[in-house]
């Protein structure tokens, strides 16, 4: 097939659109509706993969689209340039973060830009650059003065490796999001974000973007906030003062409480086990040690056997006065709800294998034989009406070692008894809350976002440690706190801030006194850099605030959001929070940041995730370089649906050359003038155009490209047949195919859309020339020919669509001429319809 120089059209098209500046966004003044389109910003951690490729490519789609709709959009780019991948790599190479890090922007800048996607340029942002995270500190500062940003000491996520701290939400299945060491807990004193006071609208507000984000990921969210409903239960503690308060989703077991769990490294454990014997305290001592070098995730799994020390001492039970035994043991976790269990063994399957591995005494306080059998709950009753206790034996958790944890009826719990768990639990809450020793409650999963990190590459934490011990806000106008000089400054983990080691920088004033006083020497988690990045793309360079209400009522939320599942928690959370906190303060006038979200599949290679360290790394330059952007987009985009993972040893460039040649080469045909009546032309090719035309909006906003670029092969065929066949290639259909072919296709391979539309005699870009609406006269379906006979004899036909209904087949061939003229006046007293071809009537 005829080929075209590939490389030449490439550069010929980024120029023409460089100079040109086709896809800057509209001003103020453009009066088209607006589309926000946002591909996640990368890191300028090496050049770019073939996931960017991927990401890129699918947000350009989009871009694309709205504004052959007719839209104004803005599809913006920039980097996300702070962080520990760019500062480690620095570190190995001797390098200054700095220059490594904008090196490595310069070259994928010359990547996306050979990628022909249509950026925004003129709006380029990098987090790195101070007069973007001067804003980090601006925001910072006002999530200060709402009490939203704290310090406090307490157990943090800890790599070994990086030697910073992490937030929950880095740590996966116990190990560090970045490096993969296994994270301890260290007790440290650091900055957190108060997200856990946003908790409800982050978990709420998830409902509605239903149908708008995948639905994993909105359960990902809901999971990862995590509430759950049940109640504070307060304990009496022999020989102490305070009672233990106990969170428990399941007040109606209260009667079946037989001892206490605290986690060991809780105060709680630590203060209890003080009076107890020296034996006591000793072997508590070993296992708080034993359980520090445990991860969450190991104490948590429910197939290890349990381990745990008595403290030698009791609670009672505030509804039976038993006494409880105090355990501490490590499945109890000393962050969440309150550090401290009601175990009740007989309905958790945590507490049971407890009480066995410890003999403690196991008690049933729900009748669930009901439903274990499957029958409809019946309660036996005593002749006072008391329920007799069901025959358990051969259910009896102590004998069987489960957990009876389904529904049931209440028994051996006084004034619980006979009720279902529901409404156990409602009266147990009201039995507490009258007692005065209980209340309902709930519980998050989720936790305070830890922001600070002890490392150099980040936004300076804009506060200052006075000599006093307080700690002031940097001056709004001392802002931006600028990142030191890294030279001489040894940037290797070690456990603390390389900034703390910065002595000109970090010795400062106190601005109220003027006395000595030293910089916060961390800097903030790139999540905050990242949770707010999409509102300054809304007024690039704006030296009086981090972005202005009126653009973000203009643009923002975003329409479309594209990028990896990876990011499903950690920054699609952060960054739903900050917009609420600034909706909060007036800021902007929404409360959920991106409307809808594309999670896009990865790009693999023989069935394996690619990485530097397999080897099998498919590179974007050299690909770039090899096969130009048109033909890597088309088969990207061809290679299957947007979601799924796309093995690139499947993806054909061969086959996406052979058609863009096909289509180029059309174009080169067509012999009818621009501007030609299309009605005049062939109507069988006109069909599939128009129902082309009339079905490509609805694919692309199902994300279903890789459907639009199949469509687009068919109707390159069904116009190579009309050439060759009689219609020939001066038929007005002929140019009116070929047009929306480059209209359409300019989606995935802008640079030959391009110079397809060019080569048809247009002016101006095809990036901005507005879809043709598909005429719905030719939208019918496939036509058949009916015959309509009468009395055994053919007397008309009739074009009708092949998906006719007998009723209208039969009403059509009642009200044809031919038909009515035949008949007569004579009364029809029989119609047999075969769909769609054979009426047949039969008269008197
Ligand atoms: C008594 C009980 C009886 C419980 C029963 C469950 C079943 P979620 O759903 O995850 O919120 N719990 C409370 N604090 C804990 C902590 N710090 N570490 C480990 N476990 C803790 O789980 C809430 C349940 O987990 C609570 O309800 C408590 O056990 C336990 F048949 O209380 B339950």
């Amino acid at each position: 097939e005829g080929g075209f120089d590939v490389h030449a059209l490439h550069s010929k098209w980024q120029s023409y659109w460089a100079e040109q500046g086709t896809f800057l966004a509209g001003g103020d003044d453009d009066t088209r509706p607006r589309k926000y389109v946002l591909a996640m910003f990368p890191y300028p951690s090496g050049d770019l993969h073939m996931g960017h490729a991927e990401n890129y490519l699918y947000s350009d789609i989009v871009a694309r689209y709205w504004r052959h709709r007719g839209y104004n959009v803005l599809h913006p780019i920039g980097w996300d340039s702070f962080g520990l991948p760019a500062e480690n790599a620095a570190i190995l190479r001797g390098a200054d973060p700095k220059e490594w890090t904008y090196a490595n922007i310069a070259q994928q800048r010359d990547s996306m830009k050979a990628y022909g996607a249509s950026f925004d340029w003129s709006r380029v942002l990098h987090t790195s650059d101070d007069d973007y995270y001067r804003w980090n500190q601006w925001l910072f500062q006002q999530l200060y003065e709402r009490g939203l940003a704290y310090r406090k000491d307490s157990p943090v996520n800890w790599c070994p490796n990086d030697q910073t701290v992490l937030a929950n939400e880095q740590v996966v299945d116990g190990h560090c999001e970045r490096c993969g060491a296994a994270v301890v807990k260290r007790k440290l004193t650091q900055w957190y974000f108060k997200i856990t006071d946003y908790a409800d609208r982050l978990l709420d507000d998830l409902n509605q973007l239903e149908g708008r984000w995948p639905h994993k990921v909105l359960q990902m969210q809901r999971n990862w906030i995590g509430r759950s409903i049940g109640a504070d239960v307060d304990f009496e503690i022999e020989g102490r003062a305070e009672k233990v308060t106990v969170f428990t989703t399941r007040p109606d077991t209260l009667h079946g409480a037989t001892f206490m769990v605290v986690a060991p490294d809780s105060d709680l454990a630590a203060e209890l086990v003080a009076s107890a014997s020296p034996e006591a305290r000793t072997r508590f001592q070993d296992y708080l040690e034993q359980t520090q070098k445990q991860t969450d995730i190991e104490r948590q799994a429910t197939d290890r056997p349990k381990t745990g020390v008595f403290l030698e001492r009791y609670a009672l039970n505030p509804f039976t006065g038993e006494r409880l035994p105090i355990w501490a043991a490590d499945y109890v976790l000393a962050d969440y709800g309150h550090g401290a269990v009601m175990a009740v063994p007989a309905h958790d399957q945590r507490d049971l294998d407890f009480a066995r591995a410890f003999d403690l005494p196991v008690k049933v306080v729900v009748d669930t034989t009901a439903a274990v059998t499957g029958a409809i709950p019946v309660i036996e009753v005593d002749e006072d009406g008391v329920p007799i206790d069901p025959a358990l034996s051969d259910l009896d958790p102590a004998v069987t070692g489960q957990a009876l944890a389904g529904e049931g009826r209440m028994v051996n719990s006084g004034p619980l008894d006979g009720l279902s768990k529901r409404n156990a639990i409602a009266r147990a809450i009201e039995l507490l809350e009258a007692a005065g020793t209980g209340r309902a409650s709930k519980q998050y999963r989720l936790r305070d976002w830890l922001i600070s990190r002890q490392r150099f590459w980040g936004t300076p934490i804009p506060m200052i440690h006075t000599q006093s011990g307080e700690i002031v806000p940097v001056p709004a106008d001392e802002l931006p706190v600028r990142l030191p000089d890294a030279a001489g400054l040894d940037l290797k983990p070690k456990g603390s801030s390389p900034l703390g080691a910065a002595t000109g920088w970090v010795e400062t004033t106190d601005p109220r006194t003027g006395e000595p006083a030293l910089r916060d020497p961390d800097t903030m988690d790139t999540f905050v850099d990242s949770s707010w990045y999409f509102l300054r793309f809304l007024s690039p360079g704006n030296a009086e605030k981090a972005f202005d209400s009126a653009d973000a009522d203009r643009w923002a939320p975003v329409d479309a959001y594209i990028g990896g599942v990876e990011h499903a928690i950690l920054h699609l959370l952060y960054a739903r929070f900050i917009t609420k906190v600034l909706f909060d303060m007036g800021l902007v006038d929404f409360t959920e940041p991106f409307s809808s979200l594309i999670n896009q599949g990865m790009v693999i290679l023989d069935g394996a995730k690619m990485s530097k360290s397999k080897g099998n790394l498919v590179l974007f330059s050299e690909e770039l370089e090899k096969h130009g952007a048109d033909v890597l987009r088309v088969a990207l985009a061809f290679a299957g649906p947007v979601e799924d993972d796309k093995d690139w040893s499947d993806v054909s460039t061969t086959g996406a050359f052979k058609f863009l040649s096909r289509a180029m080469r059309l174009a080169n045909e067509v012999s009818s003038d621009p501007g030609v009546d299309f009605a005049a032309g062939d109507a069988t090719l006109r069909r599939v155009t128009h129902k082309v035309l009339a079905d490509v909006p609805g694919l692309v906003e199902q994300t279903k490209f890789n459907v639009v670029v199949a469509r687009l092969m068919e109707l390159v065929n069904a116009i190579r047949k009309a050439v060759d066949g009689s219609a020939g290639a001066g038929d007005p259909a002929v140019r009116e195919a070929v047009e929306a072919t480059a209209l359409i296709l300019d989606l995935v391979a802008p640079h030959t859309a391009e110079e397809m539309w060019q080569v048809l005699g247009h002016e101006g870009s095809i990036g901005l020339a507005v879809w043709p609406v598909a005429d719905p006269t030719l939208l019918v379906e496939d036509s058949v020919v009916a015959v309509v006979q009468i009395d055994g004899k053919v007397r008309s036909t009739l074009s009708v669509s092949a998906k006719i209904s007998a009723e209208e087949l039969e009403a059509l061939a009642r009200a044809d001429e031919k038909v009515i003229r035949s008949l007569d006046g004579r009364e029809i007293v029989r119609a047999i319809v075969r769909v769609p071809k054979v009426v047949s009537f039969s008269t008197k």
